[in-house]
């Protein structure tokens, strides 16, 4: 079965926005080996953008407007919520390509998006009606979601979305993944991570959240990229990095979190709202509120 055949009729604009975005996928992935340099320009968090992270995001931005299904759409790579004149049913989110720091040394990326009603991006997660990462490994996967399972496809030689997992699980392995210095832990934090070494979790951190995160999708355990000693709020974005990949993995059984409370109720406060992140089993991310709320 393929990703056409697969997804709901139920919504035939929604069904046809998730298969523009795989086909967008489709378009990063064979640019990879063409778009290797450095553009030589700043995102407003001032990091360095590679030349891929600017086309990915002008290709997607594109598609998005030109396709009469997106009425607004926000992305990490720019400051401000971009209106389409077109106009359409849904706004979008995105990171177009997360872990862009990986790709010189090709490692695993991804393209992370989350699909809301109306024209409003910036709403609370838990509004998302869909939501879905393109993964550029070994194999290009889309893993998407439209609240009725979360199921993976890969692309063939032909150029399809095969089904590859139909309805996931997260898995119960005993991984975790966490990211920021050790030495800058806060003290509940660093209790939670002495808890799972403790139990005996194996750590695996590629430093791409989106590859990071599928591992504990189909593997279990937890990622978890925390508040730390001189930016307490965390480094993550709610809006294109937690949001997305907390709601699949959530559909998925698992949980998320930023510590304190369920990431998917907060309204985000700006576009580049950072957060604590903290996503993964359900067991693992009540051990990690439990840590960091000092119960
Ligand atoms: P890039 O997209 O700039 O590579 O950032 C990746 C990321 O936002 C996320 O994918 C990783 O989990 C995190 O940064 C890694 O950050 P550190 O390099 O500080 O561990």
């Amino acid at each position: 079965m393929n990703l056409r055949q697969h997804i709901p009729d139920d919504d035939p604009e929604l069904k046809e926005l998730i298969l523009l975005i795989a086909e967008g996928g489709k378009k990063i992935q064979s640019s990879f080996i063409k778009k290797q340099g450095v553009a030589g320009t700043q995102n407003i968090y001032d990091e360095e953008q590679v030349e891929m992270d600017v086309w990915a995001d002008q290709v997607l931005g594109e598609d998005f407007c030109n396709s009469g299904l997106v009425a607004a759409f926000a992305s990490e790579e720019r400051p401000e919520v971009i209106n389409c004149e077109k106009g359409g049913k849904f706004s979008v989110v995105m990171d177009p390509l997360d872990g862009s720091s990986l790709m010189g040394i090709n490692l695993s990326v991804g393209t992370i998006i989350g699909i809301y009603a109306g024209d409003n991006p910036l709403l609370p997660g838990r509004e998302m009606v869909a939501a879905m990462y393109v993964l550029y490994g070994p194999l290009t996967t889309v893993t998407y979601t439209v609240k009725k399972g979360v199921h993976e496809f890969a692309l063939d030689a032909e150029g399809e979305f095969v089904l590859q997992h139909e309805d996931m699980k997260i898995g119960s392995s005993k991984i975790y993944a966490p990211g920021a210095l050790r030495k800058d832990w806060l003290p509940g934090h660093k209790k939670l991570i002495e808890d799972l070494e403790g139990q005996g979790y194996k750590l695996r951190f590629s430093g791409s959240f989106v590859a990071d995160v599928h591992q504990i999708l189909h593997k279990g355990g937890m990622f978890t990229y925390p508040g730390f000693i001189g930016r307490e709020q965390g480094k993550l974005r709610l809006v294109f990095e937690l949001n997305p990949m907390g709601f699949i993995v959530t559909q998925a059984g698992g949980s998320c979190s930023v510590g304190t409370q369920n990431n998917l109720d907060l309204t985000p406060e700006k576009i580049d709202h950072r957060v604590p992140v903290y996503v993964g089993g359900r067991t693992e991310i009540e051990l990690a509120e439990k840590y960091m709320k000092g119960d």
